[in-house]
């Protein structure tokens, strides 16, 4: 099937990589195609109109084209809406560095292919440590119990029946940009940034449920979440969180959560790592001392330069990207672009973002798109005309609660070289003479 190349004058990644060699092979391959179909356009993309190409074509004006000429498909030809086939390339992609087994792995969201703040539910990325179980919502329990009055085991009907609420919150792996530590120039914003979407959420808040069962006010200190899945995963909640803005979730952008988000109940604790928001969500117990479960002793804790782990570490701090350009993309032509790109903080709001082309030595304030909320991911804007010099891009996201996002090596300083979890540093994009766009660190 024939792929649009081009978006803008932005010619796009290879995007069906899976290893160095065939994303230089694809590369190679697509440069002589484009430069096969620039020399058919008599040399210029942006006078297309006028080209031999669009001439070979009988669907340009003064034409009317092929489908304005005829019926187009029945209203129901798909009782549920599917993307434009000429849309297949926008996918989820695992890294097969990172993937052992797909039943304990990662899918990446194509970041660089999406727009606004809201990732639509089919490409929010996966990550499970079992694989995604299919749970017959009927069957389906969660159970809330120790230091309460009254224990409760909810249908899913008992849940949907509570008073709800609708937020837009993202959901980041901490382990996202973790490739970034050992500087491994993974290809594309898709493998450096994509364990992140953004959906909205629908539930019930947990301080309800918690009301409901009589929580022991005094002592309860803690939560358990556990999930139905095989690995049953098991994490901690400080009860501060349970009971400011944490959910019981079960919609995701106006339908029920898909399997692979945790269908038919998830957690979700806004603006701290993505494990704490169990899926499958079954259990939820009340206690008075973290439970130091494998998945918070074993997993998800950082190893410091002295040598000690630190343990439950829960915000995803201040962070952003350039999603456009960046890198596997080719600018084809000086000129203006719209370099546009994402910021979050799992403390509160974005407050300002800040792009350079000079690899940090000068910035620059960029626009945000509306609506700005609270952890949740905000929109970029910034208008820059390439002269066709070589150009470092980076972005630094400040939050409202003046929080600054570091460079690597500020958080190289601190952190050591050996983590894998909770890099938010600055990321750098190189644009070359050639207009060709890559992963590099500096400094
Ligand atoms: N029950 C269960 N919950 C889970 C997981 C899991 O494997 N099992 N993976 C966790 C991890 S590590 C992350 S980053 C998020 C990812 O959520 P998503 O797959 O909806 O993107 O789910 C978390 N919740
Ligand atoms: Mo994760």
């Amino acid at each position: 099937m024939k792929q649009p190349l081009t978006q803008g004058r932005i010619q796009l990644a290879p995007e069906n990589h899976l290893s160095a060699e065939q994303i230089q092979a694809a590369k190679r391959a697509r440069r002589g195609f484009m430069q096969q179909a620039l020399a058919a356009a008599g040399g210029a993309l942006a006078a297309a109109g006028s080209s031999a190409l669009a001439k070979a074509s009988s669907n340009m004006p003064p034409d009317a084209a092929a489908w304005t000429r005829a019926l187009g498909a029945p209203v129901g030809a798909s009782g549920y809406g599917m993307p434009s086939k000429y849309e297949a390339n926008v996918q989820r992609r695992q890294s097969p560095g990172l993937t052992r087994t797909p039943l304990s792995s990662v899918s990446f969201t194509p970041l660089q292919s999406l727009f606004g703040i809201i990732t639509p539910a089919g490409l929010h990325f996966e990550r499970h440590h079992s694989g995604a179980p299919e749970i017959d919502p009927e069957q389906h329990r969660l159970m809330i119990h120790g230091l309460v009055k009254r224990p409760l085991l909810l249908t899913m009907s008992d849940l949907m029946r509570l008073p709800s609420v609708s937020r837009i919150h993202f959901i980041e792996c901490g382990a996202n940009s973790g490739m970034e530590w050992a500087n491994v120039a993974v290809p594309t914003v898709q493998y450096t940034h994509g364990m992140i979407a953004c959906s909205e959420f629908t539930g019930v808040l947990l301080s309800t449920l918690l009301e409901e069962v009589g929580y022991d006010k005094k002592n309860a200190k803690f939560i358990l979440a556990e999930g139905a899945d095989g690995s049953a995963l098991t994490r901690t909640i400080p009860i501060e969180f349970a009971l400011d803005d944490v959910m019981v979730v079960y919609g995701q952008n106006g339908e029920m959560l898909r399997p692979e988000n945790g269908y038919p109940l998830r957690l979700l604790v806004p603006g701290v790592q993505g494990v704490s928001s169990v899926k499958w969500l079954r259990r939820l117990e009340v206690g008075d001392k973290p439970w130091n479960t494998r998945e918070e002793s074993l997993h998800y804790v950082d190893l410091l330069p002295d040598g000690t782990h630190r343990q439950y570490t829960w915000i995803q701090e201040v962070k952003s990207v350039i999603t456009s350009p960046s890198a596997g993309q080719k600018l084809l032509d000086k000129g203006y672009y719209e370099i546009t790109g994402l910021a979050w903080s799992g403390r509160g709001r974005i407050k300002r973002v800040d792009v350079s082309t000079d690899g940090g030595r000068n910035w620059r304030t960029a626009k945000l798109q509306e609506p700005v909320l609270p952890k949740a991911l905000t929109r970029f804007r910034f208008d820059w005309n390439w002269d066709g010099s070589p150009a470092l891009l980076e972005s630094r996201a400040i939050d409202e609660t003046g929080h600054v996002q570091p460079t690597m090596a500020q958080l190289r300083a601190v952190r050591g070289t050996r983590s894998i979890y909770h890099n938010n540093a600055i990321k750098t994009w190189r644009i070359a003479r050639d207009g060709e766009v890559t992963n590099v660190q500096i400094g």
